[in-house]
């Protein structure tokens, strides 16, 4: 019998397009599934939109949208970016689907029947960013959301309570008895930890505005925004409408639920307690991978560091971008997406000792046996070796894929890989090929190879769907590569003798790590920089600035740029005469004002007045030299230092 496999990812929130981290879960997915089908499964794999909520509501406000009209705008921004990324979903779901608005009601009728939904009011704070209530004592900064750093709202209404806090036992059981419910282990513990410190009923209805899915037995009411998206994994396997399907597909099949470690609890509490209740059975897996930044950056639009999957597909091609991803951390971290570490990426594992390892191989058997499969059975050293790393290849694949660890799988693959450069460099076949009598051992080595080669394309199939293929076509294999099972891997003669290799050409070109243009920080110095005519501090130190007060102002009789000035300091008063009246042609707003002055200068007479200081001043193009005025509060006397 068949053995069946159902695998998603979350379904995203429409109000911003596609970008490296919800690509990496959708790439994951498609990458599991494919893997599923090599291992004889029966796939079915569903993304979607999640469309209703207070969010999309308010978003679709401010562009003078129905929400309808929004999220049909943005649906197939999602569908046109898993095309390009050579995802093979089965079923792109959204919540607005009149199939999903039957799941739904069902689910809450089912669970209303059983008594666990019950009417009450909820007061209290609410993330809209996060669609998500926040108890009091996770509250930040006295009002902000704790997962995203945004304001909360006060939300007081009246509200259906979903009765979470009665299966917490029995979900901790689940747990328990189901070591791999929730993966990685981290995740586990910490939800596990989470379950403990005691599980709250979940308000589960919103009456203060209208964009959701309304609920039959409370009037007025829409359904909460999560309950109503968790319901889509299983109005896609027809819970509602194709019981058939749902028996395949839900009840005798794996379930896998694969989504970022910012959801986890959502989906490894709120859900298993929904079917609880629901009497449905629950998910196997819950998975949860870490989080990923954009050169050391946590990704924002404000900073313009988000990473577009459109632009890196551009500079590497699908395949390598999925590789890069998938192997550049283990699942369950977070991960930095950086174009050095990407490249350095491409350049060894991909272009040295996948690229070079085909080039080499098919190049050979050019040139020794004129690209025709020959007939080999004489084994020799490193033969046994080379097979029992294939015999550990499968093994850990198929360990680490039952723990979705992608790095973990795809490192045991490159084991074999580079124990097959290894192995061409201890059997020297350049050495075989110069001696007739060895010419048919030069033969097993050289199928070795590329039996090698078969065995590896299967199992990078599902992370690089046409790369795999471009290598059997070099190969000269020409059933299409996605019908191939690592069950057929077994032995290792898939090419009869006679049969005619491909051309051989590079796929994995070498990159050159970009010169990065140091981004200019805004607050960055010279450090080199030369001061002209520059003063030690001694020098400044001389000059004695200080707050003194004005206390009276009046034209010098002859001078019509000169002001008399008598100001108060800290020992006395003094008279200054300073070039500033045509900047001020009403002087007298000045007095009562305190300014800045020089304070120990030798007097000078100017005009034949009599001058004890000198003004700071601003020059100031538009009306002239200013006094340099200080606040009213700072003490008479006070220096400037
Ligand atoms: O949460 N790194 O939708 P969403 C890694 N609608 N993964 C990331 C990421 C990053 N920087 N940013 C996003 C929702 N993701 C709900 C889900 S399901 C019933 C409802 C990925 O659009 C990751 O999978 O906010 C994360 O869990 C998901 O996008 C959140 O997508």
């Amino acid at each position: 019998m068949t053995k069946n496999f159902y695998v998603t990812t979350p379904i995203y929130y429409v109000n911003g397009d596609p970008h490296v981290g919800t690509a990496y879960t959708t790439i994951a997915a498609d990458v599991l599934a494919r893997y599923k089908k090599t291992c004889g499964y029966d796939v079915y794999f569903v993304t979607g939109t999640d469309e209703h909520g207070q969010k999309v509501e308010e978003a679709a406000k401010t562009r003078n949208l129905t929400p309808q009209q929004w999220t049909d705008s943005m649906a197939p921004r999602f569908k046109d970016m898993w095309e390009k990324l050579n995802i093979e979903y089965n079923d792109f779901i959204r919540t607005t689907e009149p199939r999903h608005k039957d799941a739904v009601k069902k689910i809450l009728k089912t669970v209303y029947d059983k008594g666990d939904i019950y009417k009450g009011e909820y007061e209290g704070k609410y993330c809209v960013a996060c669609e998500t209530f926040v108890p009091e004592n996770s509250v930040v900064n006295e009002n902000f959301c704790p997962d995203c750093g945004k304001e909360l709202r006060i939300v007081k209404e009246e509200s259906y309570f979903f009765k979470m806090s009665k299966y917490q036992d029995q979900l901790l059981k689940h747990i328990e008895e189901n070591p791999d419910f929730i993966l990685p282990n981290s995740r586990k513990n910490e939800v596990v930890s989470f379950i403990k410190q005691n599980l709250h009923d979940l308000s589960i209805s919103r009456n203060t505005f209208e964009w959701g899915i309304p609920i039959d037995f409370a009037p007025g009411h829409i359904t909460y925004v999560w309950f109503d998206a968790l319901t889509n994994y299983i109005t896609a396997t027809g819970y509602a409408n194709n019981p058939e399907m749902f028996d395949k597909f839900w009840n005798n099949s794996e379930v896998v639920h694969l989504m970022g470690k910012d959801i986890v609890r959502f989906h490894a509490i709120i859900w298993p307690c929904m079917l609880l209740s629901a009497g449905i059975k629950l998910p196997t897996n819950v998975v949860a991978h870490g989080w990923w930044t954009s050169e050391g950056e946590k990704m924002s639009k404000s900073k313009g560091n988000v990473v577009a999957p459109e632009l890196e597909i551009e500079k590497y091609g699908v395949d390598v971008f999925r590789y890069c991803l998938m192997r550049e951390v283990n699942f369950g971290n977070d991960g930095d997406y950086a174009t050095k570490s990407i490249i350095t990426r491409i350049n060894t594992d991909l272009a040295n000792d996948l690229g070079n390892l085909l080039n080499r191989t098919l190049g050979m058997y050019k040139k020794y046996f004129n690209g025709i499969v020959v007939k080999g059975d004489i084994s020799g050293e490193f033969d046994e070796s080379l097979k029992n790393i294939w015999e550990e290849t499968l093994i850990t694949v198929e360990k680490s894929m039952a723990k979705v660890e992608f790095s973990k799988a795809l490192e045991g693959m490159w084991k074999f890989i580079s124990r097959m450069n290894k192995y061409i460099d201890e059997t020297t076949p350049w050495t075989l090929a110069k001696d007739e009598t060895s010419k048919e051992r030069l033969g097993t080595v050289m199928n070795n190879l590329i039996n090698g080669l078969y065995k590896v394309s299967v199992l990078i199939y599902p992370y690089m769907p046409t790369k795999s293929s471009d290598i059997w076509r070099q190969l000269g294999v020409i059933n299409p590569i996605k019908e191939a099972k690592i069950e057929e891997l077994k032995g290792w003669n898939f090419f009869n003798p006679g049969h005619v290799l491909g051309e051989a050409e590079p796929i994995f070109p070498r990159l050159e790590i970009p010169v990065i243009e140091e981004k200019k920080d805004e607050l960055s110095i010279n450090e080199e920089l030369v001061i002209e005519n520059s003063i030690e501090i001694g020098d400044f130190d001389k000059i004695k600035i200080e707050v003194v007060e004005i206390l009276a102002v009046e034209k010098v009789k002859g001078a019509d740029k000169l002001l008399k000035f008598k100001v108060k300091l800290k020992d006395g008063i003094r008279q200054i005469i300073s070039g500033i009246a045509k900047s001020y042609p009403e002087q007298e707003i000045l007095v009562g004002e305190k300014v800045l002055a020089i304070t120990n200068l030798k007097p000078v007479k100017l005009r034949g007045e009599i001058s004890q200081g000198m003004f700071l001043t601003v020059e100031n193009k538009k009306n002239g030299s200013k006094l340099i005025q200080v606040d009213s509060k700072v003490e008479l006397g006070a220096r400037i230092k």
